[in-house]
């Protein structure tokens, strides 16, 4: 039986365009959330891993920020770690929003996944917006575009089309040894995933420059005798005035990010926490190489 059925194991990366629904895709196969999800484009900006594991398979999913025309330093860097999550994966799954085709960036992302010769699974997703003759044209023009393994289109949020996903991406994967402990779900610390918290609560609570203006670094993590979590965080701005929006009036809109974020904290860490923020102003850090590499993007 052994012989028969060895074990699988394999890095799938999840690429395409900001927005079109990646890290919704990996919180779904993941039946957990790792990534924070928002309407707005450009919300995810590392690779974020999450590793599946069953008794015959490990799945190593890497979620990638969005591949943009890059403005500034800080998006050369994402587009980086889009692109390097392609050649270090044994299968890419390269997903696209129904709704939203024939960008100019595609020709560039189909051009480095032509170079990089990996296997890809075109993933069409949000076909929940559609009507569903509308999908026999789009597949027909992609299978011209590039030789897709497959083609699925999916509805992420709706959780439709994803177990045939899945399937696909086991039937593909390589065979080979377990690369983590089967009940690790990510090689990324806990106090990332409490900045990420708090960064999806400022995407979801500011607007215009402000979500894209912020980082957060975790400063103090630590476990009191009581069994509580104490958190400090800064949360850095570009200028005076981004900082006086996002503390709002009388420290109203850090207040409701703080409570928000805090009540999310709680359950993934399964204990009570006390989250202390505090905004700072760290002029123009998204363009500056040094301070991009303070804030740990580097
Ligand atoms: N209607 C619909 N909306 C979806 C679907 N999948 C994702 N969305 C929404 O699309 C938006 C973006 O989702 P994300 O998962 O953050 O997209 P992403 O590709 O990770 O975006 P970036 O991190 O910015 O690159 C969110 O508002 C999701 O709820 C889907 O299948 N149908
Ligand atoms: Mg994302």
């Amino acid at each position: 039986m052994q012989e028969q059925n060895p074990f699988k194991s394999g890095y799938v990366s999840i690429i395409g365009e900001p927005n079109v629904g990646k890290s919704t895709l990996l919180n779904a196969v993941m039946g957990e959330k790792l990534a924070i999800v928002t309407p707005k484009p450009q919300t995810t900006r590392n690779r974020i891993t999450g590793i599946l594991t069953t008794d015959s398979y490990q799945i190593i999913f890497l979620d990638t920020p969005g591949v943009l025309t890059p403005k500034y330093r800080l998006h050369n860097q994402m587009v980086k770690a889009a692109y390097s999550a392609i050649t270090d994966a044994d299968l890419v799954l390269y997903m696209i929003d129904v709704n939203r085709l024939n960008s100019g960036i595609e020709e560039k992302i189909l051009d480095e996944l032509k170079k990089a010769a990996q296997q890809v699974i075109l993933v069409i997703n949000k076909i929940d917006l559609i009507p569903s003759p509308a999908l026999l044209p789009i597949i027909a023009d992609y299978q011209e575009k590039f030789p897709f393994l497959e083609i699925i289109p999916i509805s992420a949020t709706l959780d439709n089309g994803v177990s045939q996903l899945h399937e696909s991406i086991v039937k593909h994967l390589p065979k080979g040894p377990p690369y983590f402990p089967p009940d690790q779900l990510s090689d990324l610390p806990e106090r990332f995933f409490v900045s990420e918290t708090i960064r999806e609560q400022i995407f979801l609570r500011t607007n215009q420059e402000i979500p894209y203006a912020s980082s957060v670094v975790i400063e103090e993590f630590k476990e009191r005798p009581n069994g509580k979590i104490y958190i400090s965080a800064l949360l850095y701005v570009e200028r005076q005035s981004q900082k006086g929006i996002l503390v709002g009036k009388g420290g109203r809109t850090i207040k409701r990010i703080g409570q928000l974020a805090r009540a999310e904290i709680e359950q993934f860490l399964k204990t009570t926490v006390f989250l202390d923020l505090r905004v700072s102003v760290k002029a123009d850090w998204r363009r500056n190489e040094r301070k991009l590499k303070d804030l740990g993007y580097l």
